[in-house]
C-alpha cells in the first residue's frame, strides 16, 4: 500500500494549484501517484543503464469541495497531512488561518478522545486490566486537547503513543507545512513565510516554502525551459524535491533499491522491517517464499556496475530473513518456489 499524503489546510490557501504542481497535470478526480526524486537512483541507473528507471511513489490526494466536518474526515484517512497555508495575495494570515483549521482538528480528536475515555472509564472503574493504563493516557490527551494543542506537541512514551493511535486521531498523523507564498517573494518567502516556518518549527515539523501557481505552470514545461524559468526566480527543484523527501521521512519510510535487468528502481519500505517483509513490497509471494538476500550499498554498486560483477567479486553481503533493510541498501531477494 502507498503511503498516503492528504493535502489539507485553509480555503483558498492554493491546495488543488498545489496537487496541479505536484502531479503535473496527471492526477485524475484529485487523486494522484507522485514520483520521489531521489539522486541515488539516477546514479544507480547511469552505472547499470539499465531499460527502465523506476522512482518510489506516493499516493497524493486533495481535499475535495465539502464543509468543514467533511475537510476534517477527509484528513483523518490520510498517512501524512501536507497542510497548504495562504501566504500571497491580501493580507495573509497565514498562521492564524492554520491555527483556526487545526482547532477543527484538535475538535475532531477531543470527541473520539472523550467517546473513549466514555468506555474506558468505565472499566477501569470495573477493574478491567489494562484499562487504567488507557484511561490515564486519555485523560493526558483530553487535558492538552482542551487547552487547544494538537497531540503532535505532546510528549508521549511509544507505549502511550501506541495506546493514542487507537483513536486514529488526526492531529497525531505527521505534518508538513507548505507556505505558499507570491511569485515576487521568492525564493525566501518573505515575512508571512517565517510565520509559516515559526509555526511548524513549534511543532517540530518540517516547512518549505514554494509558489504553487508558479509551480504548476513549470510542471507543464520541458525541463529546459523549467531549468531557465527556476533561474530566472532564483529558485531550483530543491523545494518540491525537500517537500517529497520530507513526506517520506515523515512517513517513518526508507528506500532500498533493486537493479537487475529490465530495471533499475526504488522500492518504499516501513523503517527497520525485516528481510522478508522488505522483499513483499515487490511481491507479496516473497515473504513466503524468501530464502535470503544479498545486499550492497549504491556506492559500491555505482562502482561495480552491475549486481553481477559484485556476486562474482564474492563482494555481496548475504543476509537472512532477520536482517533489516537499510535506506540505501541494494538488495537481490533470493526467493525459492
Ligand atoms: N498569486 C498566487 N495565487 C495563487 C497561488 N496558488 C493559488 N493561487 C490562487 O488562489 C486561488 C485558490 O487556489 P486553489 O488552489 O483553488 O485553492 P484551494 O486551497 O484548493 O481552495 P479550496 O479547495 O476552495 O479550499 C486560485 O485563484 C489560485 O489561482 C500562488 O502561489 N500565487
Ligand atoms: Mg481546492
Amino acid at each position: 500500500m502507498p503511503v498516503n499524503v492528504a493535502i489539507v489546510g485553509p480555503a483558498g490557501a492554493g491546495k488543488t494549484t498545489l496537487f496541479r504542481a505536484l502531479t503535473a497535470g496527471r492526477g485524475a478526480d484529485g487523486v494522484g501517484m507522485v514520483d520521489i526524486p531521489d539522486e541515488r537512483l539516477d546514479r544507480l541507473a547511469e552505472a547499470v543503464k539499465p531499460a527502465k528507471k523506476t522512482p518510489a511513489q506516493v499516493r497524493v490526494e486533495d481535499t475535495p469541495p465539502g464543509s468543514r466536518a467533511q475537510r476534517v474526515a477527509f484528513a483523518r484517512q490520510a498517512d501524512v497531512l501536507l497542510k497548504v497555508a495562504r501566504c500571497f495575495g491580501p493580507d495573509p494570515e497565514p498562521a492564524a488561518e492554520l491555527e483556526e483549521f487545526a482547532l477543527d482538528l484538535v475538535l475532531a480528536d477531543l470527541a473520539s478522545v472523550e467517546r473513549r475515555l466514555d468506555v474506558v472509564g468505565k472499566e477501569a472503574r470495573a477493574g478491567k486490566k489494562d484499562a487504567a493504563a488507557e484511561a490515564e493516557v486519555l485523560t493526558v490527551a483530553k487535558q492538552h486537547l482542551d487547552a487547544g494543542q494538537q497531540l503532535r506537541t505532546l510528549a508521549l512514551e511509544p507505549e502511550q503513543r501506541a495506546t493514542l493511535l487507537g483513536i486514529f486521531p488526526v492531529t497525531l498523523k505527521p505534518a508538513i507545512y507548505v507556505a505558499n507564498v507570491a511569485e515576487e517573494l521568492l525564493p525566501s518567502g518573505g515575512e508571512p513565510a517565517t510565520r509559516v516556518v515559526k509555526l511548524a518549527d513549534a511543532e517540530g515539523a518540517p516547512s518549505i516554502a514554494l509558489s504553487a501557481r508558479l509551480e504548476a505552470e513549470l510542471a507543464e514545461l520541458d525541463p529546459a525551459e523549467q531549468a531557465e524559468m527556476r533561474a530566472g526566480y532564483g529558485i531550483d527543484e530543491s523545494g518540491l524535491g525537500r517537500m517529497a523527501r520530507a513526506v517520506w521521512a515523515a512517513g517513518g519510510l526508507i528506500t532500498y533499491f533493486t537493479a537487475g535487468e529490465p530495471e533499475v528502481r526504488a522500492w518504499p519500505c516501513e523503517r527497520d522491517a525485516p528481510a522478508p517483509i522488505a522483499a513483499s513490497k515487490i511481491h507479496t509471494d516473497f515473504e513466503k517464499h524468501f530464502i535470503r538476500a544479498e545486499v550492497t550499498s549504491v556506492d559500491e554498486l555505482v562502482a561495480a556496475g552491475s549486481m553481477d560483477a559484485l556476486r562474482a567479486a564474492g563482494k555481496l553481503r548475504v543476509e537472512g530473513r532477520d536482517y533489516r533493510v537499510q535506506d540505501g541498501d541494494v538488495v537481490f531477494f533470493r526467493i525459492g518456489r
